[in-house]
């Protein structure tokens, strides 16, 4: 029998039920014959809501008495995926439910399943942002999420009879929610716009409107640590009372305006991901939650001062700013210590810079946010100047170092017409981290290379993780068994390096037999998952091939569907025998940013494609694509376990990192990717041997780019020599996937002929050389089942409590609550 360490309520199923009847009577007001799963959902959540109450309470009054430094981790996103199952896990109450719930004569999974997903991010930094509080708490560390309760979470994706991708706004607070607290009591002020003047030689600034920043309180239980940290999402509230003048005049819309605008702050997530477009909303989000949360973060550590010696801030809490998004912080706590506490120039500097942190997310130049002058000059006139100032003072601290006037140019925080606010970041912070070892070199060498050169200690790397507890114990139960019985302890759930003890398992051909049938049993749930959700017919028998992600160009989901189309191809011109192809199911997973045009265009084809090759009898049961649409946490939850081959092929230099490489190769999935941002800390981990790779590496994509790829037209002569790929281009050119239209996807085809600027036709010749390859290992299962046993043994690097930890040891330098 294994060791089992898992947290465990004393409270017994019986009296769960009873405290489950007491939420659906005293507070909801239905009994249990009237209840739906989904009262029984909110039922369910409120109970184990009081379970964790005394811990959360605990550790807020540990955090604030004891001496141990906090982290504030400021996020515009935070992913949380849906939060009963996890709350039961981590407050040991995970059969208790599963048995009360079946004696009030309800079906655990439907009661789960009732929840409604908040989808309160755009893709991997929002879901990083969730594993990092998720093991905050796990480790002990007494930390704050903050960030910003939108109304509206990303958008909802469907698709057209065209295969197009249309967006609905997702509501997620028409939904019950019963997980954040909403606290009116320790609301907080942000104001905005108006002017600054001189008041008895010093600066005041005057701000024309204010929008009232109210908290709503979300539990973060770790994981068999018995604490339980808090993410604090703001909303916005109007402030301004019913405008009487103007109401009586009897026009009652422009009356109720202001409520509306104010209210507007917090009402819509972006859906862009990679290219900011300077709205004038974005920054006042920005600002209003930063702003929101570095006056909580006072009130929180220095309880009922007026005059709190702010000099100890940055040993009470660090703020890690999660990209560019709440780097306003930084003028803005300067205000606050200066305009508010009274501090001079230099204290405020030595505070600030002493209290922030920086992790960009990106290599792709315009994914750094720059906003206008302008801008901020209208809507925060005081930080505009203190901008300025910050600007000022570290010209003279370049050209005190000797750095050469054209270099201390280029590295204007401040140009006159533009902020940049990854530079701003870099200089106003201690650290600057990229989220893997490749992307953080990249960082030093090309994004950011002058501010490395001039302060190269600043600079650091912290791989990416992903957690444990939900993305291999509750979505994959089987694997979570076999891993405990295998090892003999379920002790990996908190020290994950432990299943490196699976390693010799490998070779052990009983064990490589369970893992085989436990994949094989995931992949029959996803079938059934499929056909419950989407109607689609999955063959559990075929390969299952992975691909989700956000739709991008650099991330290449071209070169997928080139790849598909050119082994249709090969069927339909007789070249290749239908009966020789190995029968695989590929499915995709991705959500365009709305804007996005070829994203867009890209997602439609792979739609038709898929109808296409659906229905063609002459591939039947060989080659299926299917397009599950709106891909979320759950339907991760439900893909990752039964994955066998991965895609991560983003063009090298282009992705930071990745996180979804990380879930599938901790759940037994093979990868094919490229040398790019975490796949090489993966492919180095679970072995050469066991890790497809394929395409060009960083410098071979950079060489090729000084030759004139993209603006040569180089692309063009792959097309012309490879007969594959060009037949593959031709179909999707000739109207095959567009019921015979020439035109549907000329924009497509005419950006990969003239320009394809992530070089998709430049690799496509290896990817089809590896994606043989992987046919043949896939021939041979026992062989397959150890690559995949190999991996999971060899990815416990990957956890976000290894990340964690290495940020506080190089970043945050603090450590559990004592
Ligand atoms: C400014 C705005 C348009 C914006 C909004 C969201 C810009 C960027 C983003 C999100 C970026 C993002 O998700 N980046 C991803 O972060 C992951 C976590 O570090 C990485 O694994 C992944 O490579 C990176 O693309």
């Amino acid at each position: 029998m294994a060791e089992i360490t898992a947290p465990q309520s004393p409270v017994t199923a019986e009296q769960f039920a009873d405290e489950i009847r007491e939420q659906l009577k005293y507070t909801q007001g239905v009994t249990v014959e009237q209840a739906k799963p989904a009262d029984v959902y909110v039922a369910a959540a409120s109970a184990v809501r009081r379970h964790l109450m005394d811990s959360w309470m605990k550790t807020q009054a540990d955090m604030v008495n004891g001496n141990t430094k906090a982290v504030g981790y400021l996020s515009a996103e935070f992913l949380m995926g849906k939060q009963l199952e996890n709350a039961l896990l981590n407050a040991g109450l995970t059969e208790q439910f599963d048995k009360a719930v079946e004696a009030l004569g309800f079906n655990a999974q439907e009661v789960i399943d009732a929840e409604y997903e908040p989808g309160l991010g755009n893709g991997g930094l929002g879901r990083l942002a969730a594993c990092f509080i998720d093991s905050l708490a796990s480790l002990g560390v007494p930390a704050f999420g903050y960030g910003i309760q939108y109304k509206y979470g990303i958008f909802k994706q469907e698709f057209d009879e065209n295969g197009k991708q249309i967006e609905t706004p997702d509501y997620w607070l028409a939904n019950e929610e019963p997980w954040g607290h909403i606290d009116y009591n320790r609301d907080q002020k942000v104001s905005f716009g108006g002017e600054v003047v001189e008041e008895n030689g010093r600066k005041v600034w005057k701000p024309a409107w204010s929008v009232r920043a109210v908290p709503v309180d979300y539990m973060v239980p770790g994981y068999a640590s018995g604490r339980v940290n808090t993410l604090r999402l703001w909303s916005a509230k109007s402030y301004d009372e019913f405008d009487l003048l103007t109401f009586n005049k009897s026009e009652y819309l422009d009356a109720v305006k202001p409520q509306v605008e104010a209210e507007n702050i917090s009402k819509i997530l972006y859906p862009e991901d990679s290219t900011p477009q300077g709205k004038a909303l974005r920054l006042e989000q920005q600002y209003f939650f930063v702003s929101a949360s570095i006056h909580d973060a006072i009130r929180v550590f220095y309880p009922g001062q007026d005059k709190p010696d702010l000099t100890t801030f940055p040993d009470k809490i660090n703020f890690q700013l999660n990209d560019t998004h709440p780097v306003i912080g930084i003028p803005e706590l300067m205000r606050v210590l200066m305009d508010e506490y009274d501090y001079d120039w230099d204290t405020a500097w030595d505070i600030t810079r002493r209290t922030f942190n920086y992790t960009c997310h990106t290599l792709l130049p315009e994914a750094l946010e720059v906003w206008p002058s302008k801008l901020i000059g209208e809507l925060l006139p005081r930080h505009l100047e203190i901008i300025e100032k910050i600007n000022d003072q570290f010209e003279a601290e370049l050209k005190a170092k000797g750095v050469a006037a054209d270099t201390i140019k280029d590295m204007a925080i401040y140009t006159g017409d533009a902020v940049r606010m990854a530079y701003l970041a870099t200089y106003g912070g201690s650290h600057v981290n990229g989220v893997a070892e490749l992307h953080s070199q990249l960082l030093k060498d090309v994004t950011l290379k002058n501010f490395s050169d001039v302060y190269p200690d600043k600079f650091t790397n912290v791989t990416n993780g992903v957690t444990p507890r939900r993305f291999i114990k509750l979505a994959n139960p089987r694997l979570s068994d076999l891993i405990t019985e295998g090892l003999g302890t379920d002790k990996w759930l908190s020290d994950l390096e432990l299943l490196k003890g699976l390693v010799p398992l490998a070779d052990d051909d009983e064990f490589v037999k369970k893992f085989a049938a436990v994949k094989q049993a995931n992949k029959v749930d996803f079938s059934n998952f499929a056909k419950r959700k989407y109607g689609f017919d999955i063959d559990p028998n075929t390969m299952i091939n992975t691909m989700v992600k956000r739709l991008h160009e650099y991330k290449r989901q071209a070169l997928k569907i080139l790849s598909v189309i050119a082994d249709y191809a090969d069927i339909k011109s007789g070249k290749v025998s239908a009966d020789d192809i190995m029968p695989r199911t590929i499915v995709f997973g991705a959500k365009a940013a709305p804007g996005y045009y070829l994203a867009k265009q890209t997602i439609q084809l792979i739609n038709n494609v898929a109808r296409v090759i659906n229905n063609d009898p002459d591939v039947k049961g060989k080659l299926n694509v299917y397009f599950p649409w709106n891909y979320n946490i759950e339907l991760a939850m439900n893909l990752i376990p039964a994955t066998d081959l991965d895609e991560q092929i983003s063009q090298a230099g282009k992705e930071a990192s990745g996180t979804g490489n990380m879930k599938f190769a901790l759940n037994g999935a093979l990868t094919v990717g490229t040398l790019d941002g975490a796949n090489v800390e993966i492919r180095e981990r679970v072995g050469a041997e066991n890790f497809f790779l394929f395409g060009m590496t960083e410098p071979e994509v950079s060489a090729l780019y000084a030759k004139g790829y993209d603006t040569k037209g180089l692309s063009r002569e792959y097309y012309e020599k490879d007969p594959q790929l060009k037949a593959a281009i031709d179909m999707v050119a000739d109207g095959t996937f567009s019921d015979g239209d020439k035109d549907t996807y000329k924009d497509l085809v005419n950006d990969w002929l003239n320009k394809d600027y992530f070089m998709t036709l430049a690799d496509f010749r290896a990817y089809m050389d590896i994606q043989a390859q992987i046919e043949e290992t896939y021939r041979d299962p026992m062989k397959w089942s150890r690559m995949a046993v190999l991996n999971v043994a060899n990815s416990g690097y990957f956890s976000s409590d290894r990340s964690i930890e290495d940020y506080l040891e190089r970043i945050w330098h603090t450590g559990p609550l004592k």
